[in-house]
């Protein structure tokens, strides 16, 4: 039988054996190491490639580069029309992407046709963009003058993306980036290179039908940490969106910023929860698991803190150890399945060191053992943990990349917000209540400092409206809805005299 990945693969025109570089509708072999790729599912090789050299990030740098002049001065809307035909790629293909998600990535069936979904969202949300890349006008100080601003392309973007959402995040800032006139030069994780090899060839799908597009308006450079690191240090490219842990963020915006580039970041969270007295019992038992064990606890959404009024904290433990007990856990591509393999085997144990370490730091650790039955052989699968531990351990202000929910109790509210926001991470939180003045603290100046901030829902999940991304360590980037978009372009404010006189701007008098 015909592999799955092999199937989907064909079905989306992607000719094989796989290539790491890609300008426009160009393939070409990486010119660096042999690579093999494993499924987290058993793994399994599901493919070899070449990485991409330094000097392959170049070249696609100066085609970007070449390819913005002419895309810059495109309209907008045809800009836009692009992106929908993108869009219309994405919707035939949605099964046979998802397909490559859940082997690369080990998603299960449900979230990887969820990432898709989520391209889908975006391309619709900036083909409306397309047209609404609004600038002000303000009032002159000055008689006869006009003061108005302009939005204007910035230049190739290079997009850092994670294995965890392997083509989303990217989608997010391509189809962003396309509509304001930049051209994307992309780095997908190693982990995940056949999911952006696909998306590639589905790019040039679209191109093939509007040949008015620069090709190399999508640039793809799989490659190690070397090919991002050269794409961050690329005086070509003004802006680097990443995503990623913080020591890779903190590595990319310091080579971006010695070089007075923009980045926008996108790093770690450690995101907690508080779950009142009045919160909906049975509702929070739904938001926190799905939350908690979604993508095997690999979001960087994921709920990880949860913080529990004393008087109900032992009634919730037990019952989501009934739950978590009950989950079916393996392959994630057979129907049911909720819970899939961590990405790799070094997940896993990362996952045991933190447990052993919460356990050392007083926790009482449930759960969270290896599942060897009942899954393919050859993946990392485990069980969620759940840890009762003190508010002042110390692995607490610590992100681990699986599906570990630590549960501290609380007396009152504000101490509550306090030990929610006592980490360094600050991307989404949540509080279940049915309190409304519990409810308007949370989502106040004294209440949680994350970027997302949910109410009765959990933290992760967010749609693309909004704008996603979060505070201190997470690096305070903005990806996605909202005006995200302002970051892919350029403000240049522009004042007109349309007057026979030359007033000067605070009243100054200059007379030549
Ligand atoms: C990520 O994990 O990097 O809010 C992105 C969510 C998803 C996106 C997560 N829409 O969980």
């Amino acid at each position: 039988m015909t592999h799955p990945v092999q199937t989907a693969l064909d079905r989306m025109g992607v000719s094989q054996p796989v290539s790491a570089v890609s300008i426009g509708n160009d393939w070409q072999p990486g010119l660096s190491g042999e690579h093999a790729v494993h499924s987290p599912i058993d793994g399994s090789k599901i493919a070899d490639l070449k990485f991409a050299t330094t000097a392959q990030v170049d070249e696609a740098a100066i085609a970007a580069t070449e390819a913005f002049k002419a895309w810059r001065v495109i309209p907008g809307a045809v800009r836009g029309e692009f992106v929908r035909q993108f869009g219309e790629q994405l919707r035939t293909h949605k099964e046979n992407l998802a397909t490559l998600v859940s082997w690369e990535a080990g998603k299960i069936t449900q979230e990887s046709l969820g990432e898709v979904q989520e391209m889908i969202d975006i391309c619709g949300f900036a083909v409306g963009l397309s047209r609404q890349l609004y600038g002000r006008t303000m009032a002159s100080e000055r008689p006869g003058h006009r003061l108005t601003e302009q939005w204007h392309p910035l230049g190739p973007v290079g997009v850092i993306s994670a294995f965890n959402f392997p083509v989303a995040v990217w989608a997010w800032n391509a189809a962003l980036a396309w509509v304001c006139g930049d051209p994307i030069i992309w780095k997908p994780s190693e982990k995940t290179p056949l999911t952006a090899i696909a998306c590639q060839a589905l790019v040039q799908n679209t191109l093939a039908e509007l040949p008015e597009v620069p090709p190399a308006i999508s640039c793809l450079v799989v490659g190690g940490a070397d090919v991002g690191e050269q794409l961050a240090a690329s005086p070509a490219v003004p802006l680097i969106s990443a995503t990623g842990s913080v020591p890779m963020g903190r590595a990319v915006a310091q080579t971006v910023a010695g070089r007075l580039g923009r980045s926008l970041l996108e790093l770690g969270g450690n995101n907690g929860m508080i779950v009142t007295p009045s919160a909906d019992f049975e509702l929070a038992i739904r938001s926190i698991t799905f939350s908690a064990v979604g993508t095997c606890g690999q979001r960087c959404t994921t709920l990880r803190r949860l913080i529990v009024h004393e008087s109900i904290a032992d009634k919730l433990r037990d019952r989501l150890l009934e739950v978590y007990t009950r989950l079916p856990i393996g392959d994630p591509t057979t129907d049911g399945t909720l819970m899939g393999p961590l990405i790799d085997e070094r997940s896993a144990q990362a996952m045991d060191a933190a447990l052993a370490t919460a356990k050392d730091q007083g926790g009482i650790v449930h759960l969270g053992v290896r599942v060897t039955e009942g899954v393919p052989v050859g993946g990392s699968y485990v069980q969620a943990a759940l840890v009762e531990i003190g508010h002042d351990a110390p692995i607490l202000k610590q992100e681990t990349f699986a599906p570990i929910l630590y549960l501290i109790r609380y007396r009152d509210l504000e101490e509550a917000i306090a030990i929610h926001n006592n980490v360094p991470q600050g991307l989404a939180s949540a509080i279940l209540t049915s309190d409304v003045r519990e409810a308007e603290l949370f989502c106040s100046p004294a209440g949680s400092d994350c970027g997302i901030v949910n109410v009765n829902i959990g933290t992760s999940g967010a749609e693309i409206g909004g704008a996603f991304g979060g505070e201190k360590e997470t690096g305070g980037g903005r990806e996605s809805g909202s005006d995200a978009w302002k970051q892919y372009m350029r403000r240049a404010t522009n004042t007109v005299n349309y007057s026979d006189h030359l007033p000067l701007a605070q009243g100054i008098q200059f007379n030549v």
